[in-house]
């Protein structure tokens, strides 16, 4: 087995690796009784209610920010932040905390003037306000939305020294809005209305071509995420959800939906979205996110701090449908356990999965993959890459190989 680090190989730390490891944790993690200090906060009393009117995190969780990589794009504006799934838990984003990824800006909408207009192949054009939106049957998802440039940094080794950069560019919310049937099924489509154009009404004026096979079937125009209205960074007040589809076409700030007979993106327009071979050919219409998985905890930036008991805890998820089972390597591949499946297991959604393990202090190469209910397996990353080569940024599902080090540090690599 060669192990290559994000600066090379690595050698000798992993000798003594491989048998040693028991996957059921068998002993506790509780400490003999003592002196208890008396803390301020037990003898004081407290602020007042509504001192927060909109509730903020403790502030010994600062540490839990989004995160962006400065070399990466020239400006702020186009660019992306990471969500930091190493310090989230369930399967749910919190609204403050979801990446972004905008090509011009976070447009700021003011609701009242917002309109959204249908028009083209459809009997009659029609335009929606909000409110008009709002008084129409609703519908309540939970679906997990990645960018298809999620791991793409890591196409030709490893690159990024944590789960936040490596697999970020993730989020996981539940969308309360309107079918994009029941808006479409108003203007009526015409017989031959086959395609729709979804456009954005910020700066950068995103647009994407969608058959109407999937608009009719599960799209949503969502106003809520998790309860609340959606955040200005999540497309405010209106966002175009596309269940398991790549996140580029999620359009937010939703102004225009045109019925057409063909798509209007050529592979050649698109081709910042497209997956370029190692031939010069690309794939066309890549949409659906593959079945994926990551290991958030341990992860380089949630080191193993104990010897002993531990929880191994990770993300899975797949465009396709349930994430059917996850495994979970400690040895590099050698040996597999299952993982627990944390309940609820929901389709095109993150689902969240746990290992309890024993750790002896000798250095791990923890893997996870995932398998989901059409029976795909979540591919290594030398077996993608005899596929589809390494010109591509997009869809790299491949198999992370986090190196846990005696000092119980984690770092990125890659293992052949
Ligand atoms: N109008 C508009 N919609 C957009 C974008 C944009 O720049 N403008 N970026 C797209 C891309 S590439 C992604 S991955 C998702 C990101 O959604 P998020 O910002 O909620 O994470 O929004 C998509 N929708
Ligand atoms: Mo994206």
């Amino acid at each position: 087995m060669t192990i290559t680090g994000r600066r090379g190989f690595l050698k000798g730390s992993l000798a003594a690796m491989g048998g040693g490891l028991a996957a059921a944790a068998t002993g506790g993690t509780a400490r003999a009784a003592g002196d208890i200090k008396v803390n301020e906060w037990m003898k004081t009393l407290g602020e007042g209610v509504v001192s927060r009117p909109y509730g903020l995190p403790s502030e010994y969780e600062s540490h839990v920010r989004r995160r962006w990589v400065e070399w990466l794009t020239a400006t702020r504006e186009s660019s992306v932040s990471f969500t930091p799934i190493q310090d989230l838990d369930g399967i749910v984003t919190p609204n403050g905390l979801c990446f972004e990824r905008h090509h011009g800006g976070i447009a700021e909408v003011d609701p009242s003037e917002y309109r959204l207009m249908i028009n083209g192949l459809v009997e009659k054009p029609l335009i929606f306000t909000l409110d008009d939106l709002k008084r129409m049957p609703r519908v309540n998802r939970f679906y997990f939305l990645e960018c298809a440039a999620n791991s793409g940094m890591e196409w030709r080794g490893a690159q990024l020294n944590g789960c936040q950069y490596t697999h970020g560019m993730i989020h996981c919310l539940q969308y309360t809005g309107v079918a994009l049937k029941t808006v479409l099924e108003q203007a009526g489509i015409r017989p031959n209305g086959k395609w729709i154009l979804a456009e954005g009404g910020d700066a950068s004026g995103l647009d994407r071509s969608i058959p109407i096979e999937k608009a009719l079937d599960d799209c949503m125009l969502a106003f809520a995420m998790n309860g609340e209205a959606l955040r200005p960074e999540q497309g405010y007040p209106v966002r175009l959800v596309v269940p398991g589809w790549e996140g580029n076409m999620w359009i937010k700030w939703i102004r225009r939906i045109e019925v057409g007979d063909e798509p209007w993106h050529t592979r050649e327009e698109t081709s910042k979205y497209t997956d370029l071979m190692e031939d010069g050919r690309s794939r066309r219409f890549t949409w659906i996110m593959d079945a994926k998985s990551v290991v958030t905890s341990p992860s380089p930036q949630a080191p193993l701090k104990y010897k002993g008991v531990n929880v191994l805890s990770g993300l899975a998820w797949s465009g396709r449908g349930k994430v059917k089972r996850v495994d979970v390597t400690f040895d590099g591949g050698r040996n597999w356990v299952e993982a627990e499946l944390a309940p609820p297991v929901l389709s095109r959604c993150l689902t969240r999965f746990h290992v309890n393990f024993e750790w002896d202090g000798r250095p791990l190469l923890i893997q996870s993959r995932c398998i989901d209910e059409t029976g795909y397996i979540q591919p290594t990353k030398d077996e993608l890459r005899a596929v589809r080569g390494t010109n591509s940024i997009y869809h790299n599902n491949g198999i992370q190989t986090w190196h846990v080090m005696a000092s119980g540090e984690v770092e990125n690599v890659e293992i052949s």
